[in-house]
């Protein structure tokens, strides 16, 4: 049996409620990726040393080493999670001069874990440092 032209037309104006759209997710929260900055200090007593000597990042942060002392350092890891080759930014270069800097991108090679560094030459002196990488949201 035919429906009336009423009907017809209530549908044709309203169309069916079955599709009716839901609003989209709101996107996660996100944070703008960071510098952390890490200064390469020479002190009497305690002598010379990362500071501060563990920091956390995310993947997209920038890791930046500033020479902050008089005598030559670098950052050369030691101990990184099994399934990560760094490369040659496994050994950085040598800062020489007050202020310059080395910066370390925590990229895709990154892989969420921990990364032991030291200092080549003062290694021996107890210059190291690690970096947590955490799982990013990013
Ligand atoms: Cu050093």
């Amino acid at each position: 049996m035919a429906r009336s032209p009423l009907v017809a037309l209530l549908i044709a104006c309203f169309g069916s409620p079955v599709g009716a759209q839901s609003a989209p997710p709101a996107p996660p929260p996100s944070t703008p990726p960071r510098v952390i900055v890490v200064r390469m200090v020479e002190r009497v007593p305690y002598g010379i040393a990362f500071e501060p000597a563990r920091v956390s990042a995310q993947p997209g942060d920038t890791v930046r080493f500033v020479q902050a002392g008089g005598m030559p350092h670098n950052v050369e890891f030691r101990s990184i999670p099994a399934a990560v080759d760094l490369g040659e930014r496994r050994v950085g270069p040598m800062l020489v001069s007050i202020g310059q800097t080395y910066d370390i991108v925590i990229d895709g090679g990154f892989l969420p874990g921990k990364y032991v560094y030291v200092c080549t030459p003062h290694e021996g002196f107890g210059m190291a440092g690690i970096i947590y990488v955490e799982e990013g949201a990013r």
